[in-house]
């Protein structure tokens, strides 16, 4: 199938093949190689997660678009190659997307920073992200996934999972499930200040994972910001803590040995360094008062969330063992742990910086 659609676009030279491509849990990504030097990124986007197709390719456009007109460098945004036929991408049978980037050359993608500085690198990445997209006006996005990071909704699911139990897991971690449950009050602060109207909906990108930013392989300065498809409305100190919830841990996000998992705080201060070194200048106090808290909250997030698909059989997240979900699950809750004991350590590195 993927050949197939590979050969629909609007390439330089003949296909040859396609190899799987990337560690992303959602959609399907192949690297196309051609009988020319030029290489591509063959996708196929999970519409049972991202079920509005056109609205996702719609901001993906916009956004792209704009990012275009404060930095033209080709290697710095991410392309849409066209179809043969014109189009910007492929809604084949109605459900299915296919689309396809021009690949980011010279680049690597990481799943654990190798340096502080590679990750200090990411925090420029994804603030200048922030920065060139601070007066794109937020109201133009789709909201692709509603409540995407409304961590009380998150919290309902969670709820519904456990009521439901379906595969009987329940009784498998009934301690991780204490662990989220004793935290469901303070889950909702950064809503409530949202509410309240003391921080502000940004055009944020929501799932800034270290691994969805490719730096360059030989000076490991920030090329490009990838992974556009959650790209809607968001808060600042959500995409802060995404990142760092992936990024400052010494472990991997599905480490099996939790003695392992540790919050880094050189690591978690390098990519404040680099964020707010780029868009600090754009937040408010209370937004940059706030990135502890959303640090904390999201890997809490991010925890409940790889627990509810693991109770709910593994229908989100890609998986590669049978408890990889679970595996996942804990390391963020090792992480929240950390989180909250260093709390106060982390708000004054936060003020310094
Ligand atoms: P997923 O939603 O499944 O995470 P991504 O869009 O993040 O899918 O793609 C998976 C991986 O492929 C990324 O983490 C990145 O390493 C790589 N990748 C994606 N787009 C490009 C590109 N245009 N050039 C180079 N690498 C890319
Ligand atoms: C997913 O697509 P990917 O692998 O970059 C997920 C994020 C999670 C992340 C956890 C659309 O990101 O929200 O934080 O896994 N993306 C979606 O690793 O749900
Ligand atoms: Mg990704």
């Amino acid at each position: 199938m993927h050949q197939e659609m590979a050969r629909r676009f609007a390439v330089e030279g003949t296909p040859l093949g396609c190899i799987p491509f990337g560690s992303g849990h959602i959609n399907e990504t192949w690297l196309l190689v051609t009988n020319q030097p030029h290489l591509y990124i063959l996708q196929k986007v999970n519409t049972g997660i991202f079920p509005d197709a056109d609205g996702l390719m719609r901001n993906i456009l916009l956004v792209t678009a704009h990012l275009r007109k404060k930095d033209p460098d080709p290697r710095h945004v991410l392309t849409l190659i066209p179809t043969k036929d014109g189009r910007d991408y492929i809604l084949f049978r109605d459900n299915m997307l296919w689309r396809m980037y021009e690949f980011i050359p010279g680049g690597i993608s990481l799943d654990q920073a190798e340096t502080p500085k590679d990750f200090y690198q990411s925090g420029r990445a994804f603030g200048l992200f922030q920065k060139h997209l601070s007066d794109f006006p937020a109201e133009e996005l789709t909201e692709v996934i509603p409540g995407f990071h409304n961590t009380r909704m998150r919290y309902e699911a969670f709820h519904r999972a456990i009521r439901e139990d379906c595969r009987e897991r329940v009784k498998n971690v009934q301690p991780e499930i204490d662990f989220l449950l004793a935290r469901e009050e303070g889950a909702g602060l950064l809503l409530d200040l949202q509410q309240a109207g003391d921080i502000r909906l940004r055009v944020t990108h929501n799932d800034t994972k270290l691994n969805n930013v490719i730096l360059d392989e030989k000076t490991r300065e920030p090329l490009c910001v990838v992974d556009l498809d959650t790209v809607m409305p968001g808060l600042a100190a959500t995409d802060f803590g995404d990142a760092v919830r992936f990024g400052a841990s010494t472990a991997l996000e599905d480490e099996q040995d939790l003695s392992k998992v540790h919050l880094s705080l050189e690591l978690y201060r390098a990519f404040a360094e680099g964020f707010l070194g780029s868009c600090g200048d754009k937040l408010n106090q209370t937004e940059r008062e706030t990135l502890a808290d959303g640090s904390r909250i999201i890997t809490l997030e991010v925890g409940m969330r790889f627990l509810t698909d693991y109770l709910q059989g593994d229908t989100y997240f890609h998986i590669a063992r049978p408890e990889h979900n679970l595996d996942r699950a804990r390391t963020q809750l090792r992480l929240v742990r950390e989180m909250e004991e260093q709390d106060d350590a982390i708000r004054r590195m936060i003020r310094e910086i």
